[in-house]
């Protein structure tokens, strides 16, 4: 069984929520975090590196222990560490880790008080109003983790589209060996660039469509298979992602990507449409009359789909029945963003605190994307785990930026920090020093569980800081892990738009946040965003593209967004 890059970040992550509940040295939790995250991030499979000699210890972060650890991972499948660290925490405590307002330190007061070992006994302690009789717990947050043990009972099966992403490319490419194969795509909610995907839907054109089924269902992750037949089939792989894969002609290629690129209620809208038009579209083409083959007007392209019924061509991350139908309709689509239009990065961090990249490799990595500048934004103060900078440090790397400055042309790094939002609503640093700086970006980083009035003010209050330019991560969501803060996003939206403040779009993987509806908001309304990586090494500084997707997804152009901008225009916008 090959162990898939997202498979080793997880046993890290396990390691590292285990340790916390058993309240370990948070350096040593915090290390597992950073190589969960360093693994994730590496474009190359760590098996695939390991079988041609490559060294782990290359990786950032990564020293001898943990790059052993990564080789016993993939030459075992797990961790020995792990495996013991699990006889040692009883039942699933990490699983309760996952509901929002539950901290290592709650989750051990709960498993201490009450014997609560797993989400079944969580929910059935909230139901007999048991928690409420702890210290430190109350009716509120008893209710409140009550309504998040439901919610996750309910919420269906997905994975991140990063991970996804993993899956989907070796895929691909094993299907495009196929003898008398022409064209592999992945279709589905992973086309439209989806934060999170339920299932793969793969197309393929070829000459034997029983060929592809054959080898299809021979790949090496596959666990069950669940449909075969000679146009359709169905599998589970290892780690419970379905794939769907269709074998389609030639001739109706683009309405069968168009169909199954969705979303479904993209389609039924667009059918809709077609049908005042007399017009008739499935998944094999564009029909007029009774809709036998000699009827079909379109179908082998998605262009030639839509300007079948009149339409210009709609990205995929927009098709989701948002109105883009109507927009295409009256010539309002906007163009909206690609990757090329991104000049710099404006959220990063380097060694001095949490990251594992030296000033000089984040700026050389970012000069290599063809950027023309690099926020460098540390942690403050009170993030300890990171080893914020206080205004000491902090003066020294602004001296260490601007000398490196002096050393390129048609390049410059931003000086900035993420300074953290404490719970009154001031700053982790004095005014005198944050104004030395090119650029601020704010954020939360405890104190999540507020209520939506309590949150939405305690920002509005940071941003009457004439120094606040930027809202880091505004709703503080982790996918699939933490949910979104409670906030009042079209009254900060409003207040940023007052003072001059922006919002961050943050590019990671597990972030993505501004989500997309929030992106449309803030367009709306007129307020402009920043998308940034916020990377800890330098190879994350790539994961800026997820921004753009989900950008997209918000219909966000590149007048939408700040750092297309070149250095002397942005700077301009950041002074308040
Ligand atoms: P997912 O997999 O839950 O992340 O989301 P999708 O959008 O990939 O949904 P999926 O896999 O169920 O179906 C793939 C596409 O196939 C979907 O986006 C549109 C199309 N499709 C599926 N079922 C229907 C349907 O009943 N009607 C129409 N018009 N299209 C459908
Ligand atoms: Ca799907
Ligand atoms: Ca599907």
């Amino acid at each position: 069984m090959p162990i898939h890059n997202s498979d080793i970040s997880s046993i890290f992550d396990q390691v590292a929520d285990l340790l916390e509940i058993t309240a370990a040295n948070p350096f040593r939790v915090r290390a597992y975090r950073n190589a969960a995250r360093t693994v994730a991030d590496q474009p190359q499979s760590m098996a695939e590196m390991l079988e041609q000699g490559g060294d782990f210890l290359e990786l950032p972060g990564i020293g001898e222990d943990l790059a052993g650890k990564i080789v016993e991972i993939v030459e075992t499948g797990t961790l020995k560490i792990l495996e013991e660290l699990q006889e040692e925490v009883p039942g699933n405590l990490s699983e309760l880790l996952q509901i929002s307002g539950l901290g290592p330190r709650r989750v051990a007061a709960l498993h201490r008080g009450l014997g609560i070992k797993t989400l079944e006994g969580l929910a059935e302690a909230a139901e007999k109003q048991k928690i409420r009789t702890l210290k430190g717990f109350g009716e509120k947050t008893e209710r409140h983790l009550l309504k998040e043990v439901k919610r996750r009972e309910k919420s269906d099966f997905t994975i991140k589209l990063a991970d996804a992403e993993q899956i989907a490319g070796p895929l691909q490419a094993y299907l495009e060996k196929t003898k008398g194969v022409k064209r592999v795509v992945v279709a589905g909610s992973f086309r439209r660039r989806k934060e999170t995907v339920g299932d793969l839907d793969i197309l393929v054109t070829c000459k034997q469509g029983s060929k592809v089924m054959d080898r299809f269902k021979s790949f090496e992750d596959v666990d069950e298979v669940l449909v075969k037949g000679d146009t359709k089939s169905s599998v589970r792989l290892r780690g419970g992602l379905q794939v769907d894969l269709r074998v389609v002609p030639e001739v109706s290629y683009g309405a069968a990507l168009y169909y199954f690129t969705g979303s479904k209620n993209h389609n039924i809208a667009l059918r809709r449409m077609a049908q005042k038009k007399g017009l008739k579209i499935n998944e094999y083409g564009v029909f007029r009359g009774e809709g036998g083959d000699g009827d079909r007007i379109a179908g082998a392209s998605e262009e030639e789909v839509l300007s079948a019924v009149d339409l210009p061509y709609i990205e995929p991350e927009m098709r989701e029945d948002q109105g883009e139908i109507e927009a295409a309709r009256e010539g309002k689509l906007p163009e909206i963003i690609t990757l090329d239009d991104i000049r710099g990065d404006l959220h990063s961090h380097t060694k001095a605190t949490d990251g594992r990249s030296s000033l000089w490799e984040m700026a050389e990595a970012a000069r290599l994307l063809g950027y023309n500048y690099l926020a460098i934004t540390e942690h403050s103060l009170a993030v300890r785990v990171a080893r914020g900078l206080d205004r000491k440090r902090l003066e020294q790397q602004i001296e260490e930026i601007d000398e490196l400055n002096e050393k390129f042309r048609g390049f410059r790094i931003i000086k900035g920090i993420e300074v953290n939002i404490l719970e009154d609503g001031s700053l982790d640093l004095p005014d005198e020093v944050l104004k030395k700086l090119d650029l601020t970006v704010c954020a939360v980083h405890s104190g999540f569980d507020l209520s939506a009035e309590k949150q939405t003010e305690r920002i509005i209050r940071a941003m009457d800081n004439p120094c606040f330019n930027i809202l880091a991560h505004p709703a503080g969501r982790l996918i699939n892990k933490r949910a979104a803060c409670r906030l009042d996003m079209v009254k900060i939206i409003e207040e940023a738009l007052d003072r001059g403040c922006f919002l961050e779009l943050n590019a990671h993987p597990d972030r993505l946040d501004l989500n997309d509806q929030h992106c449309r908001l803030a367009k709306d309304r007129g307020l402009k965003i920043a998308i940034s990586t916020d990377a800890h090494h330098s190879g994350a500084l790539q994961n800026m593209r997820y921004g753009v997707y989900q950008a997209r997804r918000g219909w966000l152009s590149k007048n939408d967004v700040i750092n297309t901008r070149k250095v002397a225009d942005l700077v301009k916008l950041l002074k308040r």
